[in-house]
């Protein structure tokens, strides 16, 4: 992978876009690259994941401007595909995936932080989507995904007015969950991994299903979805362990993914 690189620290991984002189702008590369990395992951071993950014500047500062500018209709069609695959598969992908937000993440760096299920980021972060003063609208699910995560009305806020907001206004609104200083970002995303990596996996992916499914339907179809995959733990070896540990007063002696 020339763009990306992925690295494991016991059950965590830790995929890392790679073109600080870019300031990681998405090319067609990267995603493939990006794209290549999360097939990568052994799922058997690794239970949460850390997407973030090379450099102390930038997360990632939006699909890369050069490569998109003379693009053709089907061109710009095959690249917003490329993107929202790639996208797609981070926010369904069967382990929780963190987004640790060094920086800029503006346009497409946005949007890739809100494909992951969980967004931290440092004091220096920036946060905006700028596309209607490029000329077009948000194409890798920014007008979906913001408005579910901050609300309509400060969704619209931001992309009408290409504005960008800093790392207190962005956990103001809920766009992200915690701010650190920058030295503090990455040590704070690996042990809130770890903590997610020690519990139940299989509850852990039904978990992410369900909330992931659920806000797409009513809360009829919703409670269904939740129903079916809470029945799916029974009968699992990590299911029986927790609760016997529970009941043998005992800690856990640990979960096996089955
Ligand atoms: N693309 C390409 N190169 C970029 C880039 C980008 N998005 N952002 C920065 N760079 C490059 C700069 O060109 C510069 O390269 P050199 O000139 O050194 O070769 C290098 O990174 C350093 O950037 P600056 O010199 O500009 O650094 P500053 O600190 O002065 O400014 C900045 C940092 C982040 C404020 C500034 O670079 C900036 O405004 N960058 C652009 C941010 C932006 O507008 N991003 C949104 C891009 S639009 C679609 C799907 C998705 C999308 C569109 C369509 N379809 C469905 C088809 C998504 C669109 C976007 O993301």
């Amino acid at each position: 992978m020339e763009f990306v690189t992925y690295e494991t620290e016991g059950a965590v991984g830790i995929i890392t876009i790679n073109r600080p002189k870019a300031l990681n702008a998405l090319n067609s590369q990267v995603l493939d690259d990006l794209n290549e990395a999360f097939d990568s992951v052994d799922l058997g071993e690794i239970r949460a994941l850390i997407l973030t950014g090379a450099g102390e500047k930038s997360f990632v500062a939006g699909a890369d401007i050069g490569e998109m500018s003379s693009l053709t209709k089907a061109e710009g069609e095959a690249f917003g595909k490329k993107g929202n695959d790639i996208f797609r598969k981070i926010e369904t992908f069967p382990i929780p995936v963190i987004a640790a937000i060094n920086g800029f993440a503006l346009g497409g760096g946005c949007e890739i932080a809100m494909s992951c299920d969980i967004r931290l980021c440092s004091e220096n972060a920036v946060f905006g989507q700028p596309e209607v003063g490029l000329g077009i609208t948000p194409g890798f699910g920014g007008t979906q995904r913001l408005a579910r995560i901050v609300g309509v009305g400060r969704a619209k806020e931001m992309i009408y007015g290409a504005r960008n907001i800093k790392a207190d206004d962005a956990y103001r609104i809920g766009l992200v969950n915690h701010v650190y200083p920058l030295e503090e970002l990455i040590p704070a995303a690996k042990k809130m991994a770890a903590g997610i990596a020690k519990n139940a996996p299989i509850a852990v992916r039904n978990c992410k299903k369900a909330i992931n499914e659920g806000l797409q339907v009513d809360m009829d179809q919703a409670i269904v979805i939740e129903e079916k995959l809470f029945g799916d733990c029974f009968e699992s070896y990590d299911q029986k362990e927790g609760m016997a540990a529970f009941l043998e007063k005992r800690k856990v002696e640990a979960f096996l993914n089955k």
